[in-house]
């Protein structure tokens, strides 16, 4: 169905829905929305959950009275709704105080006080019941190379990733880290700034296994890379505790388009893999699908609440045809055409030895190399058409 439930598990960040369109070159284009708003309007949408930065619920430096007041009104939204707040996060971005940075800033003072920033609002998760504590480090990067010695400036993401971890534990917290990557903007060059980079940081913590990846779509796709390949890796890893899914068309500024509305080849091979890549072709990720998207600045408050459905229908449509081409018999060959059964074959046999392998000479002294693979394709690309027919409905 094509209805969107919370079964779908669909959630929003409040910063997505709630933005006012100002960008660098021109101010607010739409009010904001509120968070009590949000809710409502989401959970009659079919959503599961809604997201949010401790700056997006009560503003920076608010007294703790209003701090409360917001909090107890998303509470009841959410009492009345059934919606639930699966995951929050910091924001260590928008105060001129970060700008070199929250955790990694050149200056003592401001990294004492993102600390402090960030273990209230790990507080306010366990109040609210977030499982999932993103950890997203916009500014924490630099212009020039100069400016920071990337080494340490990774020893103190470190030391702060590593004190909260130890604070959750000791709060006997039921929370995980989920670190975004993102390649640049705001910052020249952003720490960690692909999955992989930031994979590798994780397994140098204290406790890797409170820490995964909170991977975006248009993130990877602006350096470049294939997102699904990236999500794979994170798979592999047992790294994908959330994603942020969004629309992005190439390698330029984050345009946070609506899920779908970008590369919708690498959109199609993402839901199918989420919903079957697992290993007995179920479900590979069990988490919420996080739209971590902006309402277009030509919008109005109509346009913000279509793009809001629009990412819900753009996914369940590619569920949909993801389990048409897993179904269909022809794709079932084609796939079979290309070998990657073999794939999933260990290359050395059960009981095989290095040394069994050294004296079959069939596998290497007497193997035709050079005829070989003479008019033997793998058919990749026939796959890719069947592939592509799906996804347009001609199939
Ligand atoms: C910026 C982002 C962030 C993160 C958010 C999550 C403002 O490009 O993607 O959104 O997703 O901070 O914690
Ligand atoms: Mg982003
Ligand atoms: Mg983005
Ligand atoms: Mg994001």
């Amino acid at each position: 169905t094509l209805t969107p439930t919370p079964e779908d598990r669909f959630t929003f960040g409040l910063w997505t829905i709630g933005w006012n369109a100002a960008d660098p070159f021109g101010s607010p284009t739409r009010g904001p929305v509120s968070a009590v708003t949000a809710i409502h309007k989401l959970s009659e949408f079919g959503a599961y959950g809604m997201t949010f930065h401790d700056d997006d619920l009560f503003p920076f430096g608010c007294s703790d009275a209003d701090r409360r007041a917001a909090i107890d009104a998303l509470k009841k939204a959410c009492d009345e709704t059934g919606m639930v707040i699966p995951m929050i996060t910091t924001n260590t971005f928008s105060h001129p105080m970060f700008k070199d940075g929250g955790v990694t800033s050149n200056d003592r003072d401001v990294r004492r006080f993102t600390v402090r920033k960030i273990l209230r609002n790990l507080d306010l998760a366990a109040e609210l019941g977030a499982k999932t504590f993103v950890m997203w480090g916009g500014r924490e990067g630099a212009e020039y190379d100069f400016s920071k010695d990337i080494r340490v400036a990774l020893q103190r993401y470190r030391e702060a990733a590593n004190l909260f971890a130890e604070y959750v534990i000791d709060k006997g917290y039921d929370i995980k880290f989920a670190i975004e990557p993102k390649p640049n903007e705001p910052r020249g060059d952003i720490l960690l700034p692909t999955v992989g980079h930031a994979m590798a940081f994780i397994n140098t913590l204290d406790h890797p296994e409170m820490v995964g990846l909170n991977p975006e779509v248009g993130h990877e796709q602006m350096a470049g890379l294939n997102f699904t390949a990236g999500i794979a890796q994170a798979l592999d890893h047992g790294k994908l505790f959330h994603i942020d899914l969004n629309g992005q068309r190439g390698i330029k500024y984050d345009q946070d388009m609506v899920f779908g509305h970008g590369d919708l080849y690498n959109a199609f091979s993402l839901v199918d893999l989420l919903e079957n890549g697992g290993p007995d072709g179920g479900e590979a990720y069990s988490g919420p699908r996080h739209f971590d998207y902006k309402p277009s600045r030509t919008e109005d408050i109509t346009g913000v609440w279509d793009s809001a459905k629009a990412n819900m229908r753009m996914y369940l449509l590619l569920k949909e045809r993801a389990k048409a081409f897993r179904a269909d018999p022809e794709v079932q060959e084609a796939i079979v055409a290309t070998k990657q059964d073999q794939l999933a074959q260990t290359t050395m046999g059960a009981d095989e030895t290095v040394a069994d392998l050294m004296a079959n000479t069939s596998v290497y002294e007497t193997f035709d190399a050079d005829s070989y693979y003479d008019g033997k394709g793998f058919g990749f690309v026939r796959l890719q058409q069947l592939a592509a027919e799906h996804l347009m409905g001609a199939r």
